[in-house]
């Protein structure tokens, strides 16, 4: 189990007080979480002490600051079980991971005629890239359907959905707004069946439960650092080796290549052949220490605390009169619980939750085509951490009662 207080300690901001006697009740891991006062102190003393170009200098601080970098990189292959370092590339965040794949992968692949896999409960960022390589391509997009009662994917459909038209199946391990759960295995090797490559949207997973790439069998997968206690600005895509050396570049320009003539360019080993440019070397550094951050806590952990709480919340919100919340049961759920309260409007209800400190998400998550499928123009989102106590459960609570009482509901 968790130590809560322990975890409590290492987050500064949660000592701040948001309104004069509010303390900050944050429930919006799912957006952005906060960092641990080691992830910022690493930061940090990457600024004061280390920094330089990484992979270009001879000199002592390069060197130093290439040895932090790649020293991430494989902390980070570990924590996820990649065969290789060399299939860890750094990205901006599981949204660029996505469009890497879906540019580059996607146009020497995809054709007219040909199909790509999605379901209907995607985040942006794994629908939209998708929808621009089927423009330019002529490939048709398809879905698997999920089930608006319990947010569960309707996998009676997949056998005909996957075909050998289907080049690519690329669907959320976790959904965002639902926080189902969904059978990654089981998906990756549906895909693999038709011949499909099997890409998993691992943004709400790899912060919240044990992660192994080599366990899925998946072919790529993206995440962010924002949401697993690092830094913004950088993000990781995993890929198979045979896939990711058979790929063009994404980007040009300084690192990812080998050699270069005026007229034409021959391209680095990986990863380097998708890290064009300078890259996020201090994020990189904050990766690699949260990836040890969790690490240390333990995913069983981790899991088992955010668990322990959803289950302790889902009980908790279903005693407001009024109140639905969407996706499965705790058995099935991560730790979010979208929420919608007849008579108030999410957008209400989160500005009334926040003058009581409480930050919460509302609106559509990036999942629009999910909640124009439930009917709803918006959904109010409360999402949990390892920091998160029953306390502050309670606390939402008693904030939506006093959202009852302004509405006189
Ligand atoms: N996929 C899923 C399942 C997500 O939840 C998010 C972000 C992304 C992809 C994109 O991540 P990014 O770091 O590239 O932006 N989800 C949310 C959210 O639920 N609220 O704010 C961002």
């Amino acid at each position: 189990m968790l130590d809560v207080e322990k975890v409590r300690a290492d987050f500064p901001i949660l000592k701040r007080e948001v309104y004069p006697g509010k303390p900050l009740v944050y429930l919006d891991s799912a957006a952005s979480s906060q960092r641990p006062y080691q992830v910022i102190d690493a930061m940090d003393v990457y600024y004061r002490r280390q920094h330089a170009n990484v992979h270009r200098g001879i000199h002592r601080l390069s060197t130093e600051a290439t040895g932090a970098y790649e020293s991430a990189r494989r902390r980070i292959a570990a924590f996820i079980n990649a065969p290789d370092p060399q299939q860890v590339i750094y990205v901006r965040n599981a949204t660029e991971g996505f469009n890497l794949v879906a540019f580059s992968w996607g146009h020497a692949n995809v054709k007219a005629g040909d199909e790509i896999l999605l379901t209907e409960m995607e985040h942006h960022a794994n629908l939209v890239p998708w929808q621009m390589l089927a423009a330019t391509t002529g490939a048709t997009l398809r879905f698997v359907p999920f089930n608006v009662e319990d947010g569960t994917l309707n996998l009676s459909e997949l056998d005909n959905l996957l075909t050998e038209r289907t080049k690519i199946f690329s669907f959320t391990a976790v959904s965002n707004v639902f926080g189902t759960v969904n059978p990654v295995k089981e998906l990756v090797a549906a895909a693999h069946a038709v011949g499909a490559v099997a890409m998993v949207d691992a943004a709400q997973a790899v912060p919240h439960m044990a992660v192994d790439v080599q366990d899925w069998d998946c072919d790529f997968m993206a995440f962010s650092s924002h949401k697993m206690c690092g830094p913004t600005g950088i993000g990781i895509l995993y890929g198979k080796r045979e896939l990711l050396e058979a790929m063009p570049p994404f980007m040009g320009g300084g690192d990812m290549i080998l050699r270069v003539s005026l007229e034409s360019s021959t391209w680095n080993e990986l990863p380097y052949k998708f890290e064009a440019g300078t890259p996020a070397i201090a994020e990189a550094v904050g990766l690699g220490t949260a990836v040890d951050y969790l690490a240390n806590l333990g995913m069983e952990n981790v899991h088992g605390h955010e668990q322990f709480i959803t289950n302790y919340a889902l009980e908790s919100l279903s005693e407001i009169p009024g109140l639905r919340i969407w996706g499965p049961s705790a058995a099935q759920k991560g730790g979010v619980a979208a929420f919608t309260l007849q008579g108030a409007h999410p957008h209400d209800i989160a500005e009334i939750l926040d003058k009581e400190g409480i930050a919460i998400r509302a609106g559509h998550h990036c999942a629009m085509p999910l909640h124009k499928k439930c009917n709803l123009g918006a959904t109010a989102r409360a999402s949990f951490y390892i920091h998160t106590t029953t306390q502050e459960v309670d606390k939402l609570v008693a904030g939506l009662h006093r959202v009852r009482q302004v509405f006189r509901l």
